[in-house]
């Protein structure tokens, strides 16, 4: 196995685990009190150049194809990241613009990216948060997304605080909409990108009790997607009945930032799990 596959482990106060890859700096499980809250397919192919199906992949210099790298969602989550730092409950890794020279043509750019990977300062949280500096003379345009993909019965969960806001919608050439359910259960596939939705978007598990709380720092909007049975099966990496154990909830940027020469820009993702009596979840 590619070394860079290799796992970094971390561990909570609380006995929360995160499990990480150096390679795209790739966040592949989160355990709280024996329960893995992320989603990754059994087909995963944990082998460069292809993306891990699954945990949290980073989207940098671009979220899908909002940007000039002729590759959906950049180049970062297919790269060898420098493991800088680790101790047991945080590590640090970093990417920079000569760590991936054959994109220097497609983002022509100087940069570094340096991300932090902790268990959260709250018991059942982890905390991601990401620098994007700009070491070159000219401004630098970027979008990015944690593409968090979150383990839950597809079926019957629900993804609370998004109602009346407009979202463009993937499925349909990105037609802009509004949001009229009070929550969404994917009953079909679901490709939204919801430009301004509040900081923390919940998803209720009603059948097992779990909440899973994903709350977004200097990120003004989420991706709501589920692939659903026809897109999953054309997904080689992805099992064809696996849409059903999964929901991604991604905070992104999808309106390019414009960072001049030397600023750095920071924003982040805390993944919180709660566990209820089934049924009994109180409101957010
Ligand atoms: O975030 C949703 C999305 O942009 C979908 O349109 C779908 O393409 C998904 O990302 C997965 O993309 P990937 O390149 O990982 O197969």
């Amino acid at each position: 196995m590619d070394e860079a596959m290799s796992l970094v482990r971390l561990r909570g106060k609380d006995g929360e685990k995160i499990t990480l890859r150096r390679y795209g700096a790739h966040v592949t499980s989160f355990v709280v009190k024996g329960r893995e809250a992320l989603f990754v397919s059994e087909r995963a192919a944990f082998q460069p150049p292809k993306a891990i199906r699954g945990g949290v992949p980073i989207c940098f210099p671009q979220f899908s194809d909002l940007g000039s790298v002729p590759q959906s969602h950049g180049f970062a989550r297919n790269a060898k990241w420098k493991l800088v730092e680790t101790h047991g409950d945080r590590a640090v890794l970093s990417l920079k613009h000569e760590d991936v020279q054959e994109w220097r043509e497609a983002y022509p750019h100087q940069w570094e990216v340096v991300l932090e990977v902790s268990t959260g300062k709250k018991s059942g949280a982890m905390d991601m948060k990401v620098r994007v500096t700009n070491r070159g003379k000219e401004t630098m345009p970027f979008t990015f997304a944690f593409h968090t993909y979150l383990r839950v019965d597809a079926c019957c969960a629900r993804v609370e605080n998004l109602k009346g806001l407009q979202y463009w919608d993937n499925t349909e050439n990105r037609e802009t909409k509004v949001d009229q359910e009070n929550h969404i259960t994917p009953s079909s596939e679901i490709d939204r990108v919801y430009l301004h939705a509040p900081d923390a978007i919940r998803v209720v598990e009603d059948s097992s009790g779990r909440q899973i709380i994903v709350r977004k720092q200097n990120l003004p909007s989420v991706v709501v997607w589920n692939p659903w049975r026809k897109k999953a099966v054309a997904l080689p990496d992805m099992g064809d009945l696996e849409y059903r154990g999964m929901i991604c909830v991604e905070p992104a940027v999808v309106e390019p930032i414009q960072l001049k020469p030397e600023e750095s820009w920071v924003a982040g993702q805390s993944i919180e799990v709660r566990q209820f009596e089934p049924g009994k979840a109180p409101a957010l």
